[in-house]
């Protein structure tokens, strides 16, 4: 496996190698353990009670496995060999409440040696394999952003991965029509930008969560993202291909923006659409009226990516704070929060109101332009909120970005007093989170709380243990944000990966309408689906049931931020290997 580690494999994706990978392995496993006397059937059998994240550890993290059964010993082999390398026992057991099982916990932090894995159990069975590795996150990281790019509207898309091909043509080209927003009968262009999920609609509410958080991963691990090389290539090479994605859904921002400032809630169809090629959508799709929320994060995020983009390319940054200042300036003229009129539609909501939107919005001018009033602003409303961190956030509630953002500033000019009070609430908002993860049979940073999305909520949490650790930095921040990740790869009830294409029996049939009601089409890779509620074993893979099986752009934004925060383990010399794009 090390050997195979080159180039290639850090920088292409490796789900085809690794499913060819497995397959050899299984297959090599089953014939060693055979040949050395083990048991075929206690050898073979993959036990769903032993739930360990499929994708694999980086070698000097922790790692641990939840087993939903009574065992003393546990063995770890080594793949290609069905050699033991470690053995150890059962801790004691711990009551889960989310699925009414005892869990006991096998822990194999002390592996260190980079390898394929897999956990053997007597009288149990054995793990699906994993990996120790450096850059074990690096393809899955690649996958969940490349999604992105799979998103996109207005332009075909194509992306070869595994030997299948994922494309579609150009879609939405009509984008929009101006009938609900007082011109009928007009059209404006609104094309470009991602689908929202399993609905080829486009948000700008959700479009808020979706770029802060990549836009924050950019910030913090910027360098470390440079230097995976991500498909598809910036054509004109003038920014990062990371950047580049993200240029896709600001500029189709812009074209939110109604001439007096504010910003229109949606782009959408009236009623959800059929299960077609997103091309083959013919409805008409219309501007939906403005909403402060929308406004408010438009600021937010245009302010954010003007910082992004000013080393690469300073026109189109200003213009972007040129946009950001407007939108803001609208709202101040209008104070009151206002939601969309959506009378004309039934397709997603997004209504929230806009305080913590407003408040984000403040910190990322201030943090852009240096200018005092947009700091005031800021402080006020943090004060306003009580100067607190939110352990369970997203679309409706983006406080958090702002509060980050405003903490990490390295500007002067700060109320010294209100920093003090918001590092203290943001370390025992983590603190909280590590004390929830440890307490939670599957190591779940969200616990047991369970909602419409909620795998995306797990990885948020990371953001927020994130900012902690540059605050304080402890341990135990990397070691929660790490356990969110093993959560969503199959350290949960169902010890199987909630992303497509990644790690153990993933989800094969997402609610997307990309091969929805039509079988014989795989799911397209790098999805994060939203994962079961009100209880944690509500999950199916059903396509049917978007309820807990649909993907969204603000769950993977999440994921990928998390997994951008452990593309340190790969050292500065295989970085830059990675840096060298290989041939497509
Ligand atoms: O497909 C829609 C999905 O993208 C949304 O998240 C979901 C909830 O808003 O609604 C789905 O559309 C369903 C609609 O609400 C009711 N009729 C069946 C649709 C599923 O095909
Ligand atoms: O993520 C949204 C969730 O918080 C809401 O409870 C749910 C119902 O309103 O809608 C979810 O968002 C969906 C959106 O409305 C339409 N596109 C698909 C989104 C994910 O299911
Ligand atoms: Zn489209």
């Amino acid at each position: 496996m090390r050997a195979a580690l080159t180039r290639t494999s850090l920088t292409r994706a490796p789900l085809a190698r690794v499913s060819l990978i497995r397959r050899l392995f299984a297959a090599l496993v089953a014939l060693t353990l055979v040949a050395s006397g083990v048991s075929a059937a206690a050898a073979q059998a993959v036990d769903s009670r032993i739930r360990l994240d499929t994708v694999g550890y980086p070698p000097a993290r922790p790692k641990r496995a939840s087993v939903a059964a009574r065992f003393d010993e546990f063995r770890v082999r080594r793949g290609p060999d069905g050699a033991v390398v470690f053995a150890g026992r059962a801790s004691a057991p711990v009551r889960n409440e989310d699925t009414g099982e005892d869990i006991r916990v096998a822990d194999f932090s002390a592996l260190k040696e980079p390898g394929a894995y897999f956990l053997e159990i007597p009288g149990v069975g054995r793990s699906p394999a994993f990996r120790v590795a450096r850059d074990v996150y690096v393809g899955p990281f690649r996958a969940a952003f490349e999604a992105m790019y799979l998103w996109r509207c207005g332009s075909s898309v194509s992306l070869a991965r595994g030997g299948t091909t994922y494309r579609h043509d150009a879609c939405h080209l009509g984008d929009a029509r101006l009938d609900f927003v007082g011109r009928p009968g007009e059209r404006k262009d609104a094309t470009g930008g991602w689908h929202d999920a399993g609905d080829y609609n486009k948000y700008v509410v959700n479009a808020g969560v979706t770029v802060g958080v990549l836009l924050r991963a950019w910030e913090e691990f910027g360098p470390r993202i440079a230097g995976v090389a991500l498909d598809p290539p910036n054509a004109h090479a003038r920014l990062p291909d990371f950047l580049g994605e993200i240029k896709w859904e600001t500029d189709w921002l812009l074209k939110m923006q109604a001439a007096d400032g504010s910003v229109y809630h949606k782009v959408s169809t009236k009623d959800f659409g059929p299960a077609v090629m997103p091309e083959d959508e013919q409805t008409e799709r219309y501007f939906a009226p403005w909403s402060s929320a929308a406004t408010a994060d438009f600021a937010a995020m245009l302010a954010s990516a003007a910082r992004a983009f000013r080393p690469y390319d300073d026109a189109y940054s200003r213009r972007l704070l040129a946009a950001s200042r407007r939108a803001y300036d609208f709202l101040r003229a209008h104070p009151e929060s206002r939601r969309a009129d959506l009378a004309g539609f039934t397709t997603g909501a997004y209504q929230t109101d806009d305080a913590d939107d407003r408040l984000w919005a403040a910190a990322e001018l201030w943090e852009t332009t240096g200018e005092r009033a947009y700091l005031a602003d800021f402080e006020r409303r943090a004060r306003a909120f009580g100067v607190k961190f939110d352990e369970d956030w997203g679309w409706s509630n983006v406080k958090n970005l702002g509060m980050v953002t405003y903490l990490a500033s390295r500007r002067g000019g700060r109320d010294r007093a209100l920093v003090r009070e918001l590092r203290a609430a943001l370390v025992s908002t983590a603190d909280r989170v590590v004390a929830t993860s440890r307490a939670h049979g599957h190591a779940r940073t969200l616990g047991t709380k369970y909602y419409w999305g909620a795998n995306g909520g797990v990885v948020n949490t990371v953001v927020v243990l994130q900012a902690a650790r540059r605050v304080s930095p402890k341990a135990a921040y990397d070691e929660a944000s790490l356990d969110a990740i093993h959560n969503l790869f199959g350290r949960n009830p169902y010890g199987r990966s909630f992303v497509t294409g990644l790690g153990h029996d993933p989800p094969r049939r997402p609610h997307d309408r990309r091969w929805l009601g039509r079988p014989h089409l795989r799911a397209w890779p790098g999805y994060l689906v939203g994962g079961g509620w009100p209880k944690a074993t509500d999950w199916a893979d059903d396509e049917e049931n978007y309820r807990v099986n649909e993907i969204a752009i603000n769950w993977n934004a999440p994921l990928v931020y998390a997994l951008a925060a452990f593309l340190e383990e790969t050292p500065p010399a295989e970085r830059r290997r990675a840096n060298r794009r290989a041939p497509r």
